[in-house]
């Protein structure tokens, strides 16, 4: 078993696309191992997207992921990073395959529903920046 570390992003839920969105994870097998809703500060969404500090987008990426609460869950199956991966879908929803949750809930390569880690060492990163180690017993 291994875990990955997913977002459901502002326009997700805002959209009232959540439920839908945590009925597909459950439909593919994962365990839920921790999920909460969260008001992710500026700071806050600086620091998880560091690596894309610099880039054009950088700043508008900060000001959606601060436009509304998300849900912030680890989740756990066998290949759980690269499984969660390949239901979201290519980052660019118009890019991404039939079936996958950016195709179906995504509105543009910026407001693309969900995030789920790219690796094993970000997805080990991503869950402790969320959670403390007493919400993932
Ligand atoms: P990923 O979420 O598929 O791993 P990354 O390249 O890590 O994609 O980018 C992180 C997030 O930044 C994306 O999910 C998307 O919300 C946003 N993003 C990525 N590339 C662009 C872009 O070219 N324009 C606007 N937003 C972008
Ligand atoms: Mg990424």
């Amino acid at each position: 078993m291994e875990k990955t570390f997913a977002i459901i992003k502002p326009d997700a839920v805002e959209a009232k696309n959540a439920g839908k969105i945590l009925s597909r994870i459950e439909a593919e097998g994962f365990g839920i191992v921790a999920l909460k809703k969260h008001e992710i500060t500026k700071a806050e969404a600086e620091g998880f997207y560091a690596e894309h500090k610099g880039k054009g987008f950088f700043s508008s990426l900060v000001t959606y992921m601060t436009s509304g609460p998300i849900l912030v869950m680890v989740l756990e199956r066998d290949s759980a990073i690269a499984h969660w991966r390949a239901v979201m879908g290519a980052t660019d929803p118009a890019k991404a395959d039939a079936g996958t949750i950016r195709k179906e809930f995504g509105a543009s390569i910026e407001r693309n529903a969900v995030h789920g880690s790219a690796n094993p060492a970000d997805a080990a990163r991503e869950v402790v920046y969320f959670f403390p180690a007493f919400e993932l017993l």
